[in-house]
């Protein structure tokens, strides 16, 4: 079946792409000719996943989905959050999110945190929604290159790495975003088989 991916992000897209078998196509936003921005003015994952999706939805009337992901950290009574993309934005003294999460985190013994990605799917135009979360741990300094936002600061439970220094194929043995994806792809199969 052939989805639109509503995301201006292209390490979702790769990531959502190695995750699917052949069984289905992923358009992005570009090759859909879509360019206009997407909003995300609510305060909680699953509110600006239904925005973004519904946007897209609407625009085409085609089956979509989005997802909204946040990294939440015990400590700082879960920021980033929903404004993880944003965090660190309009404070000229940090260089990036990171540097803001890791000068937070200085001194905090607790280093628990959790990625949650929130997915929202519009099939014949109702949504579904599907969660899927990753706890781990906040490292002290940044740790490899690969992956993109804060995986070079979080190393998910019962690993060693943090996601940075994983490969993708890796990566997706923890991560939220392959959860996230593995209960949109049961959906699928169990509503949708033709
Ligand atoms: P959309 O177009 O899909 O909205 P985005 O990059 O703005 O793309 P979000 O609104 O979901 O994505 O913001 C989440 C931010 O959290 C994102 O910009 C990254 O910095 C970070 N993030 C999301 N998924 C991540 C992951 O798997 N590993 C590390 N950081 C991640
Ligand atoms: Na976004």
């Amino acid at each position: 079946m052939t989805l639109i991916f509503a995301t201006n992000n292209n390490n979702k897209v790769q990531e959502i792409r190695n995750a699917l078998d052949n069984s289905f196509e992923i358009i992005s936003l570009k090759e859909a000719g879509i360019f206009q921005d997407i909003p995300e003015p609510h305060d909680t994952l699953e509110a600006n996943a239904t925005e973004k999706s519904r946007t897209i939805f609407n625009l085409r009337q085609m089956d979509c989905f989005s997802e909204d992901t946040g990294l939440e950290v015990e400590a700082l009574n879960g920021e980033p959050g929903v404004k993880s993309a944003r965090y660190a934005d309009n404070e000229p003294e940090f260089a990036d999110n990171i540097d803001k999460l890791l000068n937070k985190m200085k001194n905090q013994g607790n280093r628990n945190a959790r990625f949650r990605t929130v997915i929202s799917l519009i099939i014949n135009g109702d949504e579904h929604q599907f969660e899927g979360i990753c706890e781990g741990t906040i490292t002290h300094h940044r740790a490899g290159t690969g992956g993109f936002g804060y995986d070079p600061v979080f190393i998910p439970d019962g690993a060693t790495q943090t996601f940075g220094e994983m490969t993708m194929e890796k990566k997706k043995q923890y991560s939220h975003r392959a959860k996230a994806l593995a209960k949109l792809t049961e959906w699928l199969k169990e509503n949708r088989s033709a």
